[in-house]
């Protein structure tokens, strides 16, 4: 037997060396966030290698993370599957079950060479649940380096990852590269500050930084005349590390960029406004690969909208998303701060499970506060400046309703909570199709088990 299952992976083997099924090379920043990129029209934030992918591909306008904290974001985009159908992944600082399968050791069981650079997975333990394997791959010093070490004729799937541009930063490395603080847009409800410019600007910097690198990864690839042949994705793990952005579910939180580049095969120019979910990424991938996509994978191809067949008229009709504990700020229980949001293309919807908590925590002698809130300059101004500005300081770190509601075409930054106020049946048929939704994909917080999130330990030590 063990002799015939021999003879069979040399015979996968010699076809896949002899197949054309596309490469893969995966780019993801950490903490970059909608719409910090010039392709977005931002004006300071100058990222040419998005933009070419962009130009040469398809550019995704409505592109969301499962949830918006490192973790629980990479477990979504490497199963299919949404951050809380995965056990103990749903939260920051965790791990992954083994019988959670990443699309990545599923490209490496049929033949591809497989492996990553800087942050892939993470951050957490993954061996604690006693996987075997890497789920993202094992790690390499760079494309090049991964590149030599590939078998004769075997495809390849490569993750360049990037620790930028999460925090810290170099303080005033953005105004000395010479980005213009002035021509920053400051995403309200951020008062005027050259506190908050500045701040923005070290973001920025760290950002084009990462573009720089994925613009060498694709020099790299067009030398051995490799790009074309190569789907090229290139994205964010969700939004900036400010508060009102990383670990809430409006757009600052969890819109990130997105572009998909491939050759010919995908036409150039492109532009996407559907509303699209990273969970999306392995069942693609998967799709190109010819590699069936497991049931669990509740993801959607985006074959289908990429080469036109499904159409790109925003036809997708919304996308859920989530959160469940990022650090324990919570003091009282120990848990997270559990919400679920709905996503359409008018609309943001959002549940907050336990509003009479603190969502970032709370204020308290000697601890961090507000500690699901990154510290840095912008937090320490909009705290220090709280009694001039009570109303950003509400926004970014007050006490929120069980319901949100926010009408995007006059609130695109998702200010004002029109729940309980106005639009109640509209408020109604959300509330319904999140529910359906969440029903559909077994979220334990809707059948039951929720509880269990807040239980599972912090793999970051306290
Ligand atoms: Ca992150």
């Amino acid at each position: 037997m063990r002799f015939l299952l021999a003879c069979l992976s040399l015979v996968l083997a010699a076809r896949a060396a002899a197949d054309d099924r596309p490469n893969v090379l995966f780019c993801i920043a950490d903490d970059w966030g909608w719409p910090h990129s010039s392709a977005y029209g931002d004006a300071v934030c100058a990222t040419p290698t998005f933009e070419r992918l962009a130009a040469e591909g398809v550019l995704f306008e409505a592109a969301f993370v499962s949830s918006p904290s490192c973790t629980p974001s990479r477990n979504a985009l490497l199963t299919g599957q949404h951050f809380f159908r995965l056990g103990e992944g749903a939260n920051l600082w965790s791990t992954l079950a083994p019988e959670h399968r990443t699309f990545m050791e599923l490209l490496a069981g049929a033949g591809y060479h497989t492996g990553h650079w800087r942050k892939a997975w993470g951050p957490g333990s993954w061996k604690a649940s006693g996987r075997t394997t890497a789920p993202a791959g094992e790690p390499f010093d760079g494309l090049s380096a991964f590149l030599e070490a590939r078998p004769e004729g075997a495809p390849f799937c490569f993750w360049l990852g990037a620790h930028d541009p999460h925090r810290g930063y170099e303080l005033g490395s953005g105004e000395e590269s010479g980005l213009d603080l002035a021509a920053i847009e400051l995403p309200p409800p951020y008062p005027e500050s050259d506190v908050i410019r500045g701040d923005i600007a070290d973001y920025y910097y760290e950002v084009q930084r990462f573009d720089r690198d994925v613009g060498a990864a694709l020099v790299l690839l067009a030398e051995r005349g490799e790009l074309d042949d190569t789907v090229v994705i290139m994205t964010g793990d969700h939004g900036f590390p400010f508060p009102r952005g990383k670990t809430n579910l409006y757009d600052l939180g969890s819109r990130v960029p997105l572009a998909l580049r491939y050759g010919a095969s995908v036409e150039a120019g492109q532009v996407v406004k559907d509303l699209v979910s990273l969970v999306d990424v392995a069942p693609t991938l998967l799709q190109l690969a010819g590699v069936p996509q497991p049931e669990a994978m509740t993801g959607r191809s985006w074959v289908p909208l990429v080469t036109g067949e499904g159409g790109s008229g925003g036809e997708r009709g919304s996308v859920v998303l989530g959160r469940e504990r990022h650090t324990v700020a919570q003091r009282d229980h120990g848990g997270g701060y559990p919400m679920r949001g709905l996503r359409t293309q008018d609309w943001l919807y959002i549940r907050n499970l336990r509003p009479d908590d603190w969502p970032a925590g709370w204020e308290a002698p000697g601890s961090r506060p507000f500690r699901d809130i990154d510290n840095g300059p912008t937090k320490t101004w909009l705290m220090e400046h709280r009694e001039a500005h009570p109303e950003a300081f509400e926004l970014c770190f007050g006490k929120r309703p069980a319901e949100e509601l926010y009408h995007l075409a006059s609130d695109p930054f998702q200010l004002k909570n029109l729940a309980g106020v106005e639009h109640a049946e509209v408020r109604a048929r959300l509330a319904a199709e999140l529910e359906a939704e969440l029903r559909w994909l077994k979220d334990p917080r809707v059948t039951g088990d929720g509880e269990g999130f807040d239980l599972w330990p912090y793999r970051g030590g306290r």
